[in-house]
């Protein structure tokens, strides 16, 4: 969508609309990602990739709730000593900059998984500090500030590239986990991964998902984490990419002016499917307009002002 006013800069990556493919929705395939930016999302972030191959948990591994998805997928991944292959082939056939997501057990992993995707030209990545449901990584990172410390500082010491980190909504005070990521070298902020949940089949009297506890995410956590980004905007300097049950333009408004300079959307992806970035998109603009904005930047954490 070649509208001036919604171009951004989000670490040094240029996008030419503020809509991004949140990670994990759709996988790894470079054309998917392909049909993405001709929906019109403004940059892409692949499912999350570590350093061995996973199958994930047994199905099932997503189920609907009344106002979002509860998932354990389980970080299934072809690992990133092949995935590298798909990242070149994504670089090739794509314009939008494409973000890895990795994850690691150690620190060691997260920072090999980083390189690696870095030097098969991802054009940034994303670092999962925040999966809420797989023991030795994920949250475990994230809600530890002097282990996420670590984390981030090994791999801004090795890749040359943004390095964003994917915050967990699932702790006592986010703002101040953002600020010990940006203090160890973070470029962006996500905010956020989605909140521990849990579905039951009352028929058969037990929880829903293979792995029984998983994630939620889509409309019903919006809120949450609309107050996440408001709360991370006022404790740091780096840009902030929204991510939490955006499915309108409006959410989208909303996440800008709470001090996010993108959104991810995922859940609305699956559930609404590709056209809802040109949506996003065409109703940004035309609020900007509406209200003689120049920019989006214009926007970005305005809510904050008294
Ligand atoms: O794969 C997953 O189960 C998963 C991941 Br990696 C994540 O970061 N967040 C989530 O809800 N599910």
């Amino acid at each position: 969508m070649a509208d001036g006013m919604l171009k951004v800069c989000l670490a040094g990556l240029e996008l030419a609309n503020p809509t991004v493919l949140a990670s994990g929705v759709l996988g790894y395939s470079a054309e998917v990602f392909q049909r993405v930016e001709a929906s019109g999302a403004g940059a892409v972030v692949t499912k999350s990739v570590g350093v061995a191959a996973r199958e994930g948990y047994m199905n099932p591994t997503v189920c609907q709730v009344r106002c979002g998805l509860v998932n354990a997928m389980g970080l299934p991944n072809p690992g990133i000593d092949v995935f590298v292959e798909e990242v070149a082939r994504a670089k090739a056939l794509l314009s939008v900059p494409v973000i890895v997501s990795v994850y690691g057990f150690r620190t060691s992993e997260y920072a090999y998984a980083a390189v690696r995707a870095a030097s098969a030209g991802a054009d940034a990545v994303e670092l999962n500090v925040s999966c809420p449901h797989v023991e030795g990584t994920g949250s475990e990172v994230g809600q530890d500030e002097g282990l996420l410390a670590e984390v981030v500082r090994e791999v801004k010491r090795i890749v040359r590239k943004p390095v964003f980190v994917k915050l967990s909504p699932n702790v006592a005070d986010i703002a101040s986990v953002a600020e010990a990521a940006v203090a160890a070298g973070a470029d962006g902020l996500t905010v956020a991964n989605t909140l521990k949940a849990l579905a039951i089949d009352v028929e058969t009297g037990i929880p829903v998902l293979g792995n029984r506890r998983g994630g939620l995410s889509g409309p019903a956590v919006k809120p949450v984490v609309l107050r996440c980004v408001y709360d991370v905007y006022e404790r740091v300097n780096v840009p902030i990419v929204g991510c939490g049950g955006v499915t309108s333009w409006r959410d989208a408004v909303e996440y800008f002016l709470a001090g996010a300079s993108a959104v991810q959307v995922g859940t609305a992806v699956a559930t609404r499917g590709l056209s809802v970035f040109a949506e996003i998109t065409r109703g940004v603009a035309a609020y900007l307009r509406r209200k003689g904005y120049g920019g989006l930047a214009q926007v970005v954490g305005l809510s904050h002002r008294r």
